[in-house]
């Protein structure tokens, strides 16, 4: 029997059928986790259907970035021919429509997601407060400890400094409290604010995250410190952040926490001075990249001017953060470069680190990091590729894409992961074998 395809029950239909599947026969990693079809439209002829699609990530917020969407999208395309026949068998149908995947970015996308996530238990978002708020709870503690997210980076290793600072000004006994080594670029900010994790820690009156807003990024030892804190506060401007804390203030327009800081300490007259300064300043250089992502706004620059005038030498700056490099991380960089090998007619290029070379420029295995985007940064190159030998003898490949070219897919071939312009795996095979390999996948594929 011939289903007539007018009206919303026949789109309920097939995203029944696909749900179902979901949960049976399609078995792409892109498709695991909590992918959910929302819904269905089918024109009125029944020739073609647009399925709306979502996912929900892992993170607090539940959302996921563009590559991902596309990554969700991508799959489900692969395996439209396997929908297709399920719907037309499952629904009768001599033939059935086309199907058109589109990620499902409205209103209803934010309610679904909001729904799952307080199904799940995810989220208990509290109260977004005034920087009045803030500064009443700050003022009447006398115990206070800052807790930086880890592989700190200069926003959040700065804004927690240049608070420390301000809080000591004010009387409070307050410190940065970190588990981990801080970066030698950054030290120079510190003024004895810094203090390794203990269980002391765990009698403050506010525990304060600073550019994050849960603790998932703060280890679990700091994370048990944290939860034991009178009242927490987090301070932050990442936009998929929710207000989990008992004190929130989350600007997502802001580039950096300490652009929010510079009004927090303004609006409520707290002094700021010249080392507070200088770490608010290089939070704010580093998370806009110099002043040059598209986060940089005229009143980054209004702020930046201020500092300028409270006594910070930008020239200063810049030398501690970027003119900062060991000679054995640049001697590592140019033997790495040394084996730059340019195919798919230059549009990728291959570099490889051995064991060997890497013990010859006595840098460490984390100085490797970011290689593959360095070799991106190359004109005309799509597609980069950095090949390690680890610890373990093993290849770790880190391959980078610039605006086209899918190097998840890429890293799947060989066992890995990642998103569309970020991916890596890790292959048993000599370094050599593994860059002919990808070389030929890429001069056929690119
Ligand atoms: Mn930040």
């Amino acid at each position: 029997m011939r289903k007539n395809f007018r009206g919303g029950r026949i789109g309920e239909e097939i995203r029944r059928i696909i749900s179902d599947m979901l949960l049976r026969d399609l078995k792409d990693p892109a498709l695991g986790g909590f992918v959910s079809v929302t819904g269905v439209k089918a024109s009125d002829d029944g020739s073609y259907a647009a399925i709306y699609i979502t996912k929900l990530g892992t993170g607090e917020s539940g959302e996921i970035d563009e590559d991902e969407q596309r990554e969700v999208v991508a799959a489900f395309e692969r395996a439209s021919g396997l929908i297709r026949h399920e719907i037309g068998s499952r629904l009768g149908l001599r033939r059935a429509p086309e199907l058109r995947f589109l990620f499902d970015v409205s209103e209803v996308y934010g309610r679904h997601i909001e729904g799952i996530m307080n199904e799940l238990g995810l989220v208990r978002e509290k109260k977004r407060n005034t920087f009045a708020e803030l500064n009443d709870a700050l003022m009447d503690a006398g115990m206070i400890r800052i807790y930086p997210h880890e592989n700190m980076d200069a926003d959040t290793y700065g804004s927690a400094v240049a608070l420390c600072l301000a809080l000591r000004e004010m009387g409070k006994d307050c410190a940065v409290v970190i588990d981990e080594k801080i970066p030698d670029n950054i030290i120079f900010l510190d003024n004895g604010c810094s203090k390794q994790a203990s269980d002391d820690d765990a009698d403050a009156d506010i525990a304060l995250l600073v550019d994050g807003a849960d603790t998932e990024r703060i280890g679990a030892y700091r994370a048990s410190l944290f939860g034991s804190a009178s009242k927490s506060m987090c301070i932050d401007h990442h936009a998929s952040s929710k207000a989990l804390c008992d004190y929130n203030y989350i600007d997502a327009d802001a580039a950096a926490v300490g652009e929010i800081l510079y009004d927090f300490l303004r609006e409520n007259e707290i002094p700021i001075t010249t080392p507070i300064a200088e770490a608010l300043y290089t939070a704010i250089v580093t998370d806009t990249g110099r002043f040059g992502y598209s986060n940089t706004t005229p009143k980054t620059h209004r702020i930046a001017a201020g500092l300028l005038e409270l006594g910070v030498r930008p020239n200063k700056v810049s030398n501690e953060v970027y003119q900062n490099m060991r000679m054995e991380k640049m001697r590592l960089e140019a033997a790495v470069l040394g084996t730059l090998k340019s195919v798919a007619d230059g549009k990728a290029v291959i570099a490889t680190l051995t064991r060997d070379m890497l013990g010859g420029t006595g840098a460490l295995d984390e100085e490797t990091e970011g290689m593959a985007e360095i070799l991106r940064s190359i004109r005309g190159v799509e597609v980069s590729v950095f090949l390690r030998e680890n610890e373990e003898g093993r290849v770790k490949a880190s391959m980078r894409s610039k605006s086209y070219y899918d190097v998840s897919r890429l890293a799947q071939k060989f066992g890995g992961g990642g998103h569309i312009r970020a991916a890596g795996f890790t292959a048993d095979k000599p370094i050599d074998e593994v860059v002919t390999e990808i070389a030929g996948i890429l001069d056929r594929s690119l």
